[in-house]
């Protein structure tokens, strides 16, 4: 009897799965169930103002030779040239692209590069060191954000600047802060552990996103497959394994596995392969896998972070941003680093955006602007109307660029390049516009999600995620060998968090099968 394999999920891992399994001839039957109405999980391009936007997953990290994505990219010819560039691949970037940004504060002063550039120097410098602690075997704090903080006070003491630059230069370093939480997928850099922090791998090459946005990707990877091989709305409720399951049809052979869906369909199987989020996991771990999991993964499962990175596009009618400007950073005069304050949510949920990335080009997406923010506030958006995020961030916008300074800059602006109105619009104005749309994310009321992607919280390291990618049954028992196995990007030591991560973790675990069936497909597969 040809064994049979069903896929749990169809993101990026359980389409990598399937596609390897016969690529590389797996002499067996196969079945992708998703929860979803659509293939893709956390990568999803949605159609908004005039193209698409990425609810998830948006750039591909480190678009270069190693990185699974972008290999796949290219040989479906989904990225534009600069992107396939030998140059674009060969950039080392150590934590960003490098932005066109425009600072406000929140009194509205736009700030200059005498004080940004610095600040920024700083703070990546701080990263890069918080990066070497993964091969010492002392770490000088548990987290990145008592690190980072303590590092910052050292500095500080140091600065020679009046009382006002130091603050600003504090509350500079708290934006970078934000936009560390939004990376990392966490609530506070002080959730985050320290020495693992240096196991994720960056690879070389400046992030570049698909023109036809990961919904190209995510087609050309379907059409590889058979069709209706995935059955969409199809919850799993409960993968009952170490069983002996029979059906009327099979009574010669019995299966190891039964997969139990919500809508009552049981199907046997004798290797399921789970790619759902460590979200979902550590919400069901409890009734999902029957009989339950081995104590050391669910210690993982618990141990590891996952937290919401969320995304609001605002569409407006024009742009009142400059035609140059990639990243509008915004400012809180008030905070540092250095004061730790649990927020009010419903008074002060926006705080925690960092900026306002504009998307580009304009021709594909006309005049949008995407806020980012992690953690409980992230959490809390996710619970608004869209009205009042919309109204809400107008305001936060008119607060930050709208100031009588800088009109007087618009002003002089005008006055010496002549080109009327264009520049007053362009160089801040109290009045700018309500967004004519707006569309966000909300990974963390998707139940079957419940937050963006993982992080190596304090106390946990990579060998959770190695324990947590172990297939089941594990390897001393006697039991017929891999009944349950794990992908998806949480299962991925080196490139947790990303899409790349996923893509090789569904890769691995196909092979595993190929290689367990035919010990020589896999080899041919890569080939
Ligand atoms: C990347 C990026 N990116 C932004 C945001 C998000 C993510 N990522 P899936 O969840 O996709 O699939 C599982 C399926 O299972 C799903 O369809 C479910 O419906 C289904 N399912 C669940 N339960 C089920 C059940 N019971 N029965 C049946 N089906 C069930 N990655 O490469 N570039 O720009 C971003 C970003 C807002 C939410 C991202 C990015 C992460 C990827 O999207 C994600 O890893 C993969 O899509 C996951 O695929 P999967 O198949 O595993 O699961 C130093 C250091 C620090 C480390 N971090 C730095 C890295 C930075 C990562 N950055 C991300 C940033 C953005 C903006």
């Amino acid at each position: 009897m040809a064994p049979s394999v069903v896929i749990v999920g169809c993101g990026i891992a359980g389409l990598a799965a399937a596609g390897r399994l016969l690529q590389g001839g797996f002499p067996g039957r196969l079945r992708l169930l998703e929860a979803g109405d659509r293939s893709g999980g956390r990568a999803w391009s949605r159609e908004f103002a005039e193209g698409l936007v990425e609810a998830g997953a948006q750039w591909i990290h480190g678009p270069s030779k190693q990185n699974a994505v972008f290999q796949l990219a290219s040989q479906y010819d989904l990225l534009d040239e600069e992107a396939m560039s030998e140059e674009n691949q060969a950039v080392q970037m150590d934590r960003l692209p490098p932005d066109v940004s425009t600072y406000y504060t929140s009194s509205g002063k736009r700030l200059g590069s005498e004080i940004t550039a610095p600040v920024e120097e700083l703070y990546s410098a701080l990263y890069l060191k918080s990066r070497e602690f993964f091969h010492s075997k002392t770490e000088p704090a548990h987290s990145l954000g008592e690190f980072l903080k303590h590092e910052i006070a050292r500095c500080a003491e140091e600065w020679k600047d009046d009382v006002e630059t130091c603050n600003l230069k504090l509350a500079l370093l708290n934006g970078e802060f934000k936009l560390d939480c939004c990376i990392s997928g966490t609530d506070s850099l002080d959730l985050v552990a320290l020495q693992p922090f240096g196991e994720y791998v960056s690879l070389p090459g400046i992030d570049c996103v698909f023109p036809g946005g990961f919904k190209s990707l995510i087609d050309a990877m379907m059409k590889s497959l058979p069709k209706d091989i995935v059955s969409y709305n199809k919850p799993v409720k409960c993968i009952h394994w170490n069983g002996s399951f029979k059906t009327s049809e099979t009574q010669e052979h019995s299966y190891p596995v039964l997969v139990e869906c919500e809508d009552g369909e049981t199907i046997p199987a004798d290797h399921v392969i789970v790619t759902v989020s460590l979200g979902f996991l550590k919400e069901h771990y409890q009734t999902f896998i029957r009989p339950p999991l081995p104590d050391s993964k669910i210690n993982s499962i618990q141990k590891l972070g996952f937290g919401t990175n969320s995304k609001i596009f605002l569409e407006f009618e024009k742009p009142f941003w400059e035609p140059e400007c990639q990243l509008i950073r915004l400012v809180w005069e008030d905070e540092s680093p250095l004061l730790s304050k649990r927020p009010d949510l419903q008074k002060e949920w926006f705080r925690k955006i960092f900026g306002f990335i504009v998307l580009q080009p304009m021709e594909r997406h006309g005049h949008v602007l995407l806020a980012v923010l992690a953690g409980e506030e992230a959490n809390f958006m996710e619970s608004l109307s869209d009205s009042e995020v919309k109204n809400c961030l107008t305001q936060v916008l008119r607060r930050f660029t709208g100031t009588f300074s800088n009109n007087i800059m618009a002003m002089c602006q005008i006055l010496t390049t002549a080109q009327s109105t264009y520049k007053l619009f362009y160089l801040g104005n109290p009045l700018i516009p309500q967004p004519k749309d707006i569309i966000r994310s909300k990974w963390y009321s998707d139940q079957y999600t419940k937050g963006s992607y993982t992080y190596t919280a304090v106390g946990s390291s990579g060998d959770d995620i190695d324990a947590i990618a172990q297939p089941l049954p594990l390897a001393s028992t006697k039991a017929q060998p891999l009944q349950v196995l794990f992908a998806g990007e949480a299962t991925h030591r080196a490139f947790y968090s990303t899409t790349h991560g996923a893509l090789e973790s569904g890769w691995r675990e196909a092979d595993r099968l190929n290689d367990h069936y035919l010990p020589f497909s896999s080899m041919n597969a890569k080939l």
